[in-house]
């Protein structure tokens, strides 16, 4: 038995096939940890969610920002934007199925045995993880609730409070933990965010930095996997922090690691998503 966990799928079926196939993958045997981000942009969202449905039982994933933009459109479709390529599910005939178990999972997931933490974009660092565990559970426990469902989720975008204060209340609370499960990248050391700059580590405005690299984080203890963040390539030079998102939507790989012993394998993928084909290797010409 062994656990794998996979960088954002965004709809790309094919690499992640590709990187179960190089592992064979056995969903009887195996554990498969997602760090959301499942669906959109790519060019197979309904296969792949119908996909992760059936091995559902073998299955760890934490929500991303694609996936709750998804749950929000499923509930008001003018939420849909040009770029996204949602609709299909939305259409689909298991439509209700599928989503009904995409919004019964998580935000965050912790494995005690391991001390490994797994959350879409990151864990703000003025949080422990008893606090973010608590704070996670608060919109997991709204996703459920048939009357926080349709308020949370309209009320979820947006980017202001920009700091957590322990005193928010209501949909502006739940907005603000979102935005720090699922979006964050830069924030300062006592957890300002800025949602705005998606480039790389040294692309910081002043006084921020990336949130997982604040000395005074308080999670520093724990290993945490996370995605989210293309512009880092899979890499983040952090001691137990793991990247996993290297970008297979833009043209980039797809990244699986072994959670238990770290090894890393990737899928290159073309412009499209689809996993790029094996380089051809011609005899030199005599
Ligand atoms: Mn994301």
């Amino acid at each position: 038995m062994a656990t794998y966990a996979v960088g954002d799928l965004q709809g790309c079926l094919e690499p992640l096939q590709c990187l179960l196939e190089q592992v064979a993958f056995d969903p009887t045997r195996d554990r498969l940890w997602l760090v959301g981000d499942l669906v959109n942009r790519g060019p197979q969202s309904l296969d792949t969610l119908r996909y992760l449905y059936s091995i559902r039982e073998s299955l760890v994933c934490v929500l991303g920002n694609h996936d709750l933009h998804l749950l929000a459109a499923w509930r008001n479709i003018e939420r849909l934007k040009k770029s996204d390529t949602l609709r299909e599910i939305l259409q689909a005939p298991d439509c209700e199925e599928l989503l009904q178990w995409l919004r019964q999972q998580r935000l965050m997931h912790y494995d005690e045995t391991r001390n490994v933490a797994m959350v879409h974009a990151g864990i703000a660092p003025q949080w422990s993880l008893k606090k973010a565990l608590k704070y996670a559970a608060e919109v997991e426990q709204a996703l459920r609730d048939d009357n926080l469902f349709e308020p949370f989720l309209d009320g979820m975008y947006g980017n202001d409070p920009a700091k957590w204060d322990s005193e928010l209340k209501g949909v502006t609370r739940l907005r603000v933990i979102t935005n720090y499960f699922t979006r964050m990248r830069f924030c300062t050391s006592d957890g300002k965010l800025d949602l705005k700059t998606k480039e790389g580590l040294d692309t910081a405005p002043a006084g921020y930095a990336p949130w997982f690299s604040h000395k005074e984080r308080k999670t520093r203890e724990l290993k945490i996997i996370f995605g989210h963040w293309a512009a880092l390539e899979g890499q983040c030079n952090e001691p137990g922090v793991f990247a996993l998102d290297s970008g297979c939507v833009w043209g980039g790989s797809m990244t699986l690691m072994n959670v238990d012993t770290g090894l890393r394998l990737t899928c290159d993928c073309d412009a499209h998503g689809h996993a790029a084909p094996a380089p051809i290797h011609t005899p030199p010409v005599a």
